[in-house]
């Protein structure tokens, strides 16, 4: 399977981007974690990303805050799909990062998820690698499966309590 490279600007991302870890692992899917800033080390983020396709790479996560270019530079050197992740680092709760993620010019795409939404990042990462992975597919299949039964029983639990 190709791995995803989950690529954050500072190791103070860590606890959103931790997030990202637990699901990939859940679902089995092999990843790479790294420290790359746009701003702090632009070098470092090029060469990695120039790369990532040779290294295995099928998918990046970039995770940044504040005026958070990190996924729309690692877009700029490869096509790549690149999930980015605004990160609520800063005075701005994350509104900041979320419009310089998204913002992208045509043919460079960054495919943006929530402020901090680091799980939906690993999901859809995982869904692009199982385009071409059906033990894959179906796992992501049964942690659906497995949602819907918690929803299910939530409902039921509140219906006990308030008549339903
Ligand atoms: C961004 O600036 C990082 O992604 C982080 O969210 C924010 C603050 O970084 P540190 O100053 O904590 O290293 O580039």
């Amino acid at each position: 399977m190709k791995k995803v490279a989950v690529i954050m600007g500072s190791d103070s991302d860590l606890p959103v981007v931790q997030k990202a870890f637990d699901v990939l692992d859940e679902l089995g899917v092999p990843y790479e974690a790294h420290v790359f800033s746009a701003h702090r080390t632009p070098a470092e983020a090029r060469d990695f990303t120039l790369r990532a396709r040779e290294n295995g790479f099928g998918v990046l996560i970039a995770a940044a805050g504040m005026a958070a270019h990190l996924a729309g530079a690692l877009a700029a050197n490869c096509a790549l799909p690149v999930i980015g992740i605004p990160i609520a680092s800063g005075g701005l709760g994350g509104l900041d990062a979320l419009l310089s993620t998204v913002q992208m010019p045509s043919g460079i795409p960054v495919a943006t998820v929530a402020i901090d939404g680091a799980k939906n990042a690993a999901y859809l990462a995982a869904e692009i690698l199982a385009v071409e992975d059906g033990a894959l597919y179906e796992r992501l299949l049964s942690v659906r499966e497995k949602a819907a039964a918690g929803v299910l029983e939530k409902d039921r639990k509140v219906g006990e309590k308030f008549g339903g």
